[in-house]
């Protein structure tokens, strides 16, 4: 922005108080995989391809490190994207009748 006045000799002079505008960044949170008894090892691989654009070997790392750790990280994204993820995992789960959890914290 620009404060100007007119120069006597018919210039115009300014100054100069552009400031950045006011962006703020976006909270991110983590999305977690649960470990249980009953969802098979595939499904959960194929829930991390499908949901979490992982590729078959970090898939199968993925659900590995969530069955031997209890709970593991599928992906870091902004609330409303996360929550959509967490819904689309249990929804999916559910719908295939395996126990699979999943859930989202603030990073
Ligand atoms: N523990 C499960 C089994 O032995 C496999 C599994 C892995 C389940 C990761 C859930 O988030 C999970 N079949």
């Amino acid at each position: 922005m620009a404060k100007n006045g007119q120069g006597s000799n018919g210039t115009t002079t300014g100054i100069v108080t552009k400031t950045r505008p006011k962006t703020k960044k976006p909270s991110l949170y983590k999305v977690l995989l649960l470990n249980d008894d009953y969802t098979p090892m595939e499904f959960v691989v194929h829930v991390l391809e499908r949901f979490f654009a992982k590729g078959r070997e970090d898939a199968v790392a993925i659900m590995l490190h969530v069955h031997q750790k209890g709970v593991g990280l599928c992906g870091v994204y902004t609330y409303e994207v996360a929550e959509t993820k967490v819904t689309q995992v249990i929804d999916f789960a559910r719908r295939h009748q395996h126990p699979l959890q999943c859930t989202m914290e603030k990073e």
